[in-house]
């Protein structure tokens, strides 16, 4: 099977037709106006077996980080009032494979490969091209979390992210989002610190991120977490990075925070965006 009918043959398509118009409209108006997308049982069972177990084969290759950031993803400047949002540093830990460590018969590589799904990201975004990210590592990651691994609260520096559910932890790992709760026009310093000390739980919705779930998600305006995670079952979710300009790259400093090392060729070209 080629690699692009591999990727086709793991998707539901009699639940979700890539090319149904009306499917596609819904997904562009949920994301519009949530600011996220989810889309239940994307991928077959057996796919979600497919690729668990190609998950597990991977972990071992993967880089563990852990950081105390912002929300904002910056460092805390201690010399702020406590109560400021920058300088609340919280805790997050995950290990990552980068794109480059996938093998050439990775199904979720030829997912990410598949111009079909490149094509329906795009259209559920009302994107008129999209482009795959051209980090080597950040444009298909496999973030594994395991016991007591969490990510703090945060915004994506990225305009969106396309997320794969593969495996669920024992206990904890929800997702928990506060769709929207800045924009460009509104900072949304009071919910956010609402939503820090516990007050503002009723902007905060957990997704339901089964596994089989694909989630197209816009993290720069909707502050989100993933639980700590709980048991020895690791939590498996598949990244995938898409850009609406051709040739967008992280920065060195990123790649050597995410996955400890650098590409290759010597010199890689500082950033236009990205956080991973
Ligand atoms: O693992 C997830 O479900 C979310 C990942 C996330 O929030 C991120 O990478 O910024």
């Amino acid at each position: 099977m080629s690699p692009v009918s591999a990727a086709i043959a793991l998707i539901d398509t009699d639940r979700y037709d890539l090319a149904d118009h009306s499917l596609i409209e819904g997904c562009l108006a949920q994301f519009r106006a949530e600011g996220i997308c989810v889309l239940p049982g994307f991928l077959h069972a057996e796919a979600v077996a497919t690729l668990v177990a190609e998950s597990d084969h991977l972990a071992p290759l993967a880089h563990r980080s852990a950081t105390r950031a912002t929300v904002f993803l910056a460092a805390a400047d201690p010399t702020l009032p406590s109560e400021d949002l920058h300088a609340i540093a919280l805790d997050s830990s995950v290990e990552v494979v980068g794109y480059d460590l996938f093998p050439a018969q990775s199904a979720l590589r030829a997912l990410y490969e598949s111009e079909e799904l490149l094509t329906f990201i795009g259209r559920c975004l009302g994107v008129e091209q999209l482009f795959r990210y051209a980090d080597p590592f950040g444009a298909l990651n496999l973030a594994i979390m395991r016991s007591g691994d969490r990510l703090g609260w945060h915004f994506d520096m990225t305009d969106f992210v396309v997320s794969i559910a593969i495996q669920s932890s024992e206990r904890g790992g929800e997702f928990e989002n506060a769709a929207r709760i800045r924009s460009g026009s509104d900072p949304g310093t009071e919910a956010i610190a609402a939503v820090l000390d516990g007050t503002g739980d009723h902007l905060v919705r957990v997704e339901p991120m089964t596994p089989g779930t694909l989630m197209i998600f816009n993290g720069r305006w909707s502050l989100h977490r993933v639980d700590p995670i709980v048991g020895d079952r690791p939590r498996y979710v598949a990244l995938l990075a898409y850009d609406t300009k051709p040739g967008t790259d992280s920065t060195d400093t990123l790649k050597l925070a995410r996955y400890g090392r650098l590409p290759d060729r010597a010199a890689t070209t500082e950033a236009t965006h990205g956080d991973r």
